[in-house]
C-alpha cells in the first residue's frame, strides 16, 4: 500500500513540511481548490500544484475530489457540457501524472455531521453526529453551516436545489450516476485514471434527500455498470462502517479480491446506537471499527493501492479544519504502518 495524507492546499493550516516528517508517508492528497465547481481544470495548474507537491518530497498521485456539478446528478439539459468539462478535467489530471480520482455523488451536502467540536472524556474534541439532533436541523433555514460541502449555498440556492430534487428519487439518481459513469470512464481508461466513488457519508439518506452508495448491494451495483478496474471505490471504513448493517472487514476483503478499491479512507468511528456515532481514534478498542481486519484484508490482496488516515480528533491544542489536524491523523497513520510492518514480518 502507499501511505497518503489529505492536504487542502497552501490555506491548509497543516504544512507539507510537516506531512514530509511522517514517518512512511509518500505522497498527499489534493485539489485545486479556487476553480468553481463544474469548470475544467486547467492543466497548467495541476502541473503547479504537483510541482509544489514534488519539491516537498512528496507525491501528487490522488485528488480528492474533483465535485460532480448538481446538475449532473439531477440529470439537467446542461449536465453534457459539464460531462465534456468533467473528462478535460480527468484527462488533464492523467497528463500530469494522476492515478486516482475520488469524487462522491451525494445530492446536495456531502458528509454531514451534527457537531464538529465535541468534547470526549480526554480532553480532545471530534465530530458526531447524533441523530435526533440532525433530525431537527432544518436545511432549509439558511442557518446549518457544516464542514465538507464543496460550495457555500445561499438559502436560495439551497431551496432551488431541494425543489430540484423532489423529482429525483434513488432510482432516477442511479439513472444519473450511471450515465455519468458510462461516458466518464472511457476516458479514465485512456487517461489512466482511476475513478473511487466515495460512499455516502452517513450512508442513509439525510433531510429527506436520496442516497444510494450506502451499502454491499449498492457497490455491487455501482460496480456493475461498467466493469472495469477504472471504476472503482474509495472503501471508506468510517462512512460505511457507522452503520451496524455494514461489516467493513467483510466489504474490504470482497472488494479487494475484486481489485475494485483504488483508495482506502482508514477511520474509526464509535456507534452509540443505529444512526448515532461519534469518531474515535484509529485504534480498533477505541470505536466499532476493526481496523487490524481491514489491514489483513488488503495485505491477504497485495493491495498496492493509496491509503490515507481519514479523520482525526483535535488533540494536544491544535485548531484547524474539523476531521483533518496533524497530530491525530499522524498517529492514525503509525498505527496503520505498525499494523501493517507487523503482518509483513
Ligand atoms: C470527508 C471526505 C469527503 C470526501 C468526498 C469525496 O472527510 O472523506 O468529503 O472527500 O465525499 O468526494
Amino acid at each position: 500500500m502507499k501511505l497518503t495524507f489529505r492536504w487542502y492546499g497552501e490555506d491548509d493550516p497543516v504544512k507539507l513540511e510537516n506531512i514530509r516528517q511522517i514517518p512512511g508517508m509518500t505522497g498527499v492528497v489534493s485539489a485545486i481548490y479556487d476553480i468553481p465547481v463544474g469548470e475544467t481544470w486547467p492543466l497548467d495548474k495541476i502541473i503547479a500544484l504537483k510541482e509544489n507537491v514534488n519539491s516537498k518530497g512528496l507525491e501528487l498521485e490522488v485528488i480528492e475530489s474533483v465535485p460532480v456539478p448538481e446538475a449532473i446528478k439531477l440529470g439537467l439539459p446542461e449536465r453534457d457540457d459539464l460531462i465534456e468539462n468533467y473528462k478535460a478535467t480527468i484527462r488533464h489530471l492523467g497528463q500530469a501524472g494522476v492515478k486516482v480520482v475520488c469524487y462522491n455523488f451525494m445530492p446536495v451536502f456531502d458528509w454531514t455531521r451534527s457537531h464538529l467540536e465535541h468534547e470526549l472524556e480526554d480532553g480532545s474534541n471530534t465530530l458526531v453526529y447524533y441523530k435526533n439532533q440532525v433530525d431537527k436541523m432544518d436545511p432549509l433555514s439558511g442557518e446549518l453551516s457544516l464542514p465538507g460541502w464543496d460550495e457555500s449555498y445561499s438559502k436560495d440556492d439551497i431551496k432551488s436545489l431541494f425543489d430540484a430534487y423532489k423529482s429525483v428519487d434513488e432510482e432516477k439518481l442511479w439513472e444519473n450516476l450511471t450515465y455519468f459513469l458510462k461516458t466518464i470512464i472511457p476516458v479514465a481508461e485512456e487517461a489512466g485514471v482511476k475513478m473511487a466513488i466515495h460512499p455516502d457519508d452517513p450512508p442513509w439518506s439525510i433531510f429527506g434527500l436520496p442516497r444510494i452508495i450506502t451499502s454491499e448491494a449498492s457497490l455491487d451495483r455501482l460496480i456493475n455498470i461498467y466493469d472495469s478496474e477504472y471504476n472503482g471505490i474509495t472503501l471508506c471504513t468510517g462512512s460505511l462502517g457507522c452503520s451496524t448493517k455494514n461489516d467493513v472487514v467483510a466489504l474490504t476483503e470482497k472488494y479487494a479480491a475484486m481489485n475494485r478499491i483504488n483508495f482506502m479512507h482508514i477511520r474509526n468511528v464509535k456507534i452509540i446506537e443505529e444512526g448515532t456515532f461519534e469518531e474515535a481514534a484509529h485504534m480498533a478498542s477505541m470505536g466499532s471499527i476493526n481496523v487490524p481486519g481491514v489491514l489483513k484484508a488488503l495485505h491477504k490482496h497485495n493491495f498496492k493501492g493509496y491509503v490515507r488516515p481519514d479523520h482525526g480528533r483535535m488533540i494536544w491544542g491544535e485548531t484547524g479544519k474539523p476531521g483533518y489536524g496533524l497530530y491525530d491523523r499522524a498517529l492514525g497513520s503509525q498505527y496503520i504502518l505498525g499494523i501493517w510492518d507487523s503482518i509483513n514480518n
